[in-house]
């Protein structure tokens, strides 16, 4: 611990803490701009200027490590002084006519630090180039007129999405943020996270959904969980008037630490699909609005004689992006009370059938996301973490600089070449004398962290290059690579688990425990999964595949989700079909009877992430007139048979083996 003075405050902090975060552990402000908690600190602003005992000048207290018996001023007299100076610069430098801009009134950092320093007036005339307004982005847009240069926007690309698209163009006054060094942010490298919008603190990059719809004082902001993917970030949705503004990631998000990707923060403000108001019937061919009691009284009617059976009977499908209370109703309602044979999710188990095959064997085999933190090599096998589970990707990208290396194991030219150091492209379905392949080269190289006996290594290493069509020597460096990782992960995608081979999973979990991957410290393979409750799914069993063997009735629980082309075909010619879902598709226009529910803002509900994080989602608006709660529709249909299903989700998730820990 180190022990410090600042403004005549005892202060002891750990060693290496700035003197910023110093005084702000002490209770003391001092103004920033630059400054952001979660970016490397970079000293650009010099707002936070303090003096310190010994210094001949004033100095920036971001940049500052303290020292032991340092003795620091933050509020003198010609420290204000200077403050003011600075910040006059910056409104002398570019267009900060205030009244203009979407943030002026309590949402800009600049203009509230002007009002903390009692700043009045510009005391510097205005001279100012003018630059172009860049709209080329789909989603946001970048004014360097407003712009102050404190470079968060930089920072965040690099060190929060690991992108490197933003940074600055020309010197002094003439210094701009640009895209891919000199471009267009619509046609640039951006992966369209939002990172840099959410850090900039002033006006210069605005969100298009949001801006000028009211500042934050005027918003409610309601902390919960992305349900976009399996990763389950943590996000702040933000909300005026019964309307989503915008999403943002949350700071203190234990899995994402305030990263989104494109999928969680901007498709959902840009939702496009037509939604279902009331519940719909099919009458004389055509589907008509009717009450819930006629629809529900229907549905029942006509599914309860089908109950027990077997094939004749009822066949279930359900959404893996519905809250676990909801699935957890659909499996008791359909498996137990209906007694039917083919329930399963729209997943039909391709992420997690073979993983869940495995732990019901082994118990929980698959670690935590976190893992990837300080990786340093990554083999990324059928998964395209640049494309899919995003923020997953990022952890990866963040970390070049600091030297990860990746293998990617996948036929396709994917993004993830790029990435990769390694890019193994095998043959579709050789994953596992690929596997086995790297394992018997790295036995016979001596280089194993756990003893392992392979019969006659020759033969298998020969079998793989055969299989994967790959030459030896790129099986070797992708073997050596992995061996000589201190701390390697391993992380599978559907290119793996679609191929349903518990014992190819097996294969891959004996390789990791020959790198050092898996040892009974740390748990370094995981695999990707899919939708936000595709391990909920998972634990109640609805994991098979949905083949359709002459059921009389087909129930799809849809909630908000996309149906898939496949799955509108093979239900086209249903006898009979209810689809519970909040969006008119291509599977609504054939129902018999179509019952509304709400989308993920309008719900509240539990999600189980990839790594077996099991969250809230919070509920943010009131859904419209005329919809209800997915699980309240199960419970509905389930009362009117006499079938009542339990709401205790928890208990029947946790009644199987998981591959990940459920916590
Ligand atoms: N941003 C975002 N994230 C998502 C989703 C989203 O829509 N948007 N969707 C979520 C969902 S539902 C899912 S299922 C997951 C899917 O995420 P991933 O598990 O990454 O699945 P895919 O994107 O289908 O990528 C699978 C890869 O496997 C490769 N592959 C195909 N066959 C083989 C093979 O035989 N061997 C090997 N080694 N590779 C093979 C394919 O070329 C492909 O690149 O992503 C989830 N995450
Ligand atoms: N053969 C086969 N069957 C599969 C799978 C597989 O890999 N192969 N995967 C399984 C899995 S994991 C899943 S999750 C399911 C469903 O997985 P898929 O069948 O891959 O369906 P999706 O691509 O998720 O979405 C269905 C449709 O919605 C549209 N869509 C999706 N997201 C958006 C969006 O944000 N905006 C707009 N405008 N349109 C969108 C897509 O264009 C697509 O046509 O299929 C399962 N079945
Ligand atoms: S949206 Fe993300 S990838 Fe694009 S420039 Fe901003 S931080 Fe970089
Ligand atoms: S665009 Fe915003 S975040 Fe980026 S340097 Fe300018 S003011 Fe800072
Ligand atoms: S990685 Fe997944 S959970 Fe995170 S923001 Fe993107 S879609 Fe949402
Ligand atoms: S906050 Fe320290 S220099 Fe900008
Ligand atoms: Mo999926």
């Amino acid at each position: 611990m180190v022990q410090l003075t600042i403004d005549d405050k005892q202060v002891e902090v750990p060693e290496g803490t700035t003197v910023l975060r110093a005084a702000e552990m002490a209770g003391i402000h001092i103004p920033t701009l630059c400054d952001h908690k979660e970016l490397t600190p970079y000293g650009g602003c010099r707002l936070c200027i303090v003096d310190v005992q010994g210094f001949r000048v004033p100095i920036a207290s971001c940049t500052l490590p303290v020292n032991n018996g340092m003795v620091v001023k933050t509020q003198t007299e010609s420290l204000r002084k200077s403050r003011n100076f600075i910040l006059s610069m910056f409104f002398s430098e570019r267009n900060h006519f205030c009244p203009f801009c979407q943030v002026s009134g309590g949402d800009c950092e600049l203009q509230n630090a002007a009002y903390h320093e009692e700043m009045t007036h510009w005391p510097i005339e205005p001279g100012w180039n003018n630059f172009v307004v860049d709209t080329t982005h789909p989603y946001f847009v970048l004014d360097n007129n407003r712009c102050i240069l404190c470079r968060r926007c930089v920072r965040a690309c690099a060190e929060i999405t690991g992108n490197f698209t933003l940074s600055v163009a020309e010197r002094g006054a003439a210094s701009m943020i640009v895209a891919d060094a000199d471009g267009l942010l619509g046609e640039s490298s951006c992966v369209k996270c939002g990172a840099c919008v959410q850090v900039c603190p002033t006006g210069a990059l605005i969100d298009r959904t949001s801006a000028y719809q009211g500042l934050d004082q005027n918003m409610t902001e309601i902390k919960s969980i992305c349900v976009g993917c399996s990763v389950g970030c943590g996000i702040k949705i933000i909300v005026r008037d019964n309307r989503v503004v915008r999403i943002e990631g949350d700071w203190d998000g234990v899995v994402n630490r305030g990263a989104m990707c494109e999928h969680g923060r901007y498709h959902p403000m840009t939702e496009q699909r037509t939604r279902i108001s009331s519940p719909l019937m099919r009458k004389n061919g055509q589907l008509q609005p009717v009450s819930w009691d006629e629809a529900l009284g229907a549905v029942a009617d006509k599914l309860k004689p089908l109950a027990g059976n077997a094939h004749n009977g009822v066949a279930a499908i359900a959404s893996t992006r519905l809250p676990a209370k909801a699935l957890s109703m659909f499996r008791e309602l359909f498996v137990d009370g209906l007694k039917s044979d083919l329930v399963t999710s729209t997943e039909e188990g391709m992420t997690t059938a073979a993983v869940a095959a495995l732990a019901d064997k082994t118990g929980a085999f698959e670690g935590k996301l976190d893992l990837l933190k300080n990786a340093d090599v990554v083999m990324a096998l059928g998964a395209n973490i640049a494309k899919t589970h995003m923020v997953a990707g990022f952890m990866v990208k963040r970390a070049r600089p600091r030297g990860i290396r990746l293998v990617s194991v996948n036929p396709k030219s994917e993004d993830m070449d790029e990435l990769a150091n390694i890019s193994l492209k095998n043959k579709p379905g050789s994953d596992l004398a690929l596997i086995e392949g790297l394992k018997a080269i790295i036995v016979k190289e001596g280089l194993g962290r756990t003893p392992l006996v392979i019969q006659n290594p020759e033969k298998v290493i020969a079998d793989a290059v055969r299989e994967t069509g790959l030459e030896l020597s790129e099986l070797s460096d992708a073997a050596r690579m992995l061996a000589h990782g201190v701390s390697p992960v391993i992380l599978y995608g559907k290119g793996i688990t679609a191929q349903r081979d518990a014992h190819l999973i097996e294969s891959l979990l004996g390789l990791a425990t020959l790198i050092g991957a898996v040892d009974k410290e740390r748990v370094g393979l995981l695999s990707m999964k899919g939708e936000a409750n595709s391990v909920a799914a998972a634990q109640l069993h609805l994991d098979g595949q949905f083949k359709l063997n002459g059921q009389q009735a087909i129930y799809a629980a849809i909630g908000d989700d996309y149906v898939s082309k496949g799955l509108a075909e093979r239900l086209a010619n249903a006898p009979y079909l209810v689809v519970q879902a909040a969006y008119e598709s291509s599977l609504t226009e054939k129902a018999d009877v179509v019952l509304p529910v709400t989308i993920w803002s309008e719900q509240e509900g539990h999600y189980v992430s990839m790594d077996g994080r099991v969250q809230k989602a919070e509920k943010a608006v009131a859904a419209p007139e005329g919809v209800r709660e997915n699980s309240d529709v199960l419970a509905e249909v389930a009362m009117r048979m006499n079938m009542p299903v339990s709401t205790d989700w928890k208990k029947s998730i946790h009644a199987r083996k998981s591959s990940v820990v459920l916590s």
